[in-house]
């Protein structure tokens, strides 16, 4: 399922419920490291792993967005190979349904590199929902590198809180950052991962 790597940003999608491929340590000769992307449903989880992955953002035939709930989990492969960051990433999306909620917890494992914890910036439930998040997270996963990343930054009149509450929450947490993100516009989230990934580099 996993393809060879031939470009600095290639990646490949594969379908998966095994929480533990998360342990491989070599993909193809370079280090692997474990990722999780969690947070509320409808955050925008999948579109920013597709965005990474594939640089699509996915609509129909008239330029709609369209919404497929994450059934589970997800597991997509990014390799960077031609930086000097050369690494790949083992990126577990996790459906953000409560009914995965239960499911959802073996798969922060103390292996767990870097946890990415998604606030949706137009659902007012979305902070507290990741707060949570955040603490399981921090609980499971001590030596991860914890970021929250607000979602849909291009939507930028229907923001519903200030993005001072999202900084602020990341300080409280203990957050690696803050970071904002546009799927739809491509935007913060090519940053945030050569940001992640020159930490883990430097680790
Ligand atoms: N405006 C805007 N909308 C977005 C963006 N990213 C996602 N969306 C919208 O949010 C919907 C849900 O996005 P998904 O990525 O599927 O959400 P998810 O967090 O994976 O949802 P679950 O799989 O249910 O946990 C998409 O269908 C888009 O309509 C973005 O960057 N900007
Ligand atoms: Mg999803």
């Amino acid at each position: 399922m996993l393809s060879t790597p031939n470009s600095s940003q290639s990646g490949t999608r594969a379908p998966t419920l095994d929480a533990r491929a998360g342990n491989i340590t070599t993909l193809n000769g370079l280090d692997n490291k474990k990722v999780l992307v969690v947070g509320s449903a409808r955050g925008g989880k999948t579109c920013l792993v597709n965005r990474l992955v594939a640089d699509e953002y996915a609509t129909d035939a008239s330029g709609v967005t369209t919404y497929q709930q994450t059934l589970g989990a997800e597991l997509s492969v990014k390799f960077f190979i031609e930086s000097e960051n050369r690494l790949s990433l083992s990126i577990w999306c996790l459906g953000g349904h409560p009914r995965y909620h239960s499911t959802n917890s073996q798969f922060f494992t103390d292996d767990t590199a870097v946890v990415l914890v998604t606030v949706d910036l137009l659902n007012s439930k979305s902070l507290d929902e990741a707060k949570l998040l955040f603490q399981k997270a921090k609980n499971a996963c001590p030596t991860a590198l914890i970021y929250l990343v607000g979602t849909k930054s291009d939507v930028v009149d229907k923001v519903v809180f200030p993005i001072g509450e999202l900084a602020r929450a990341a300080q409280e947490a203990g957050a690696v950052a803050y970071k904002t993100t546009s799927s739809k516009a491509g935007t913060g989230i090519r940053d945030l991962f050569d940001e992640l990934c020159a930490k883990l580099r430097d680790m």
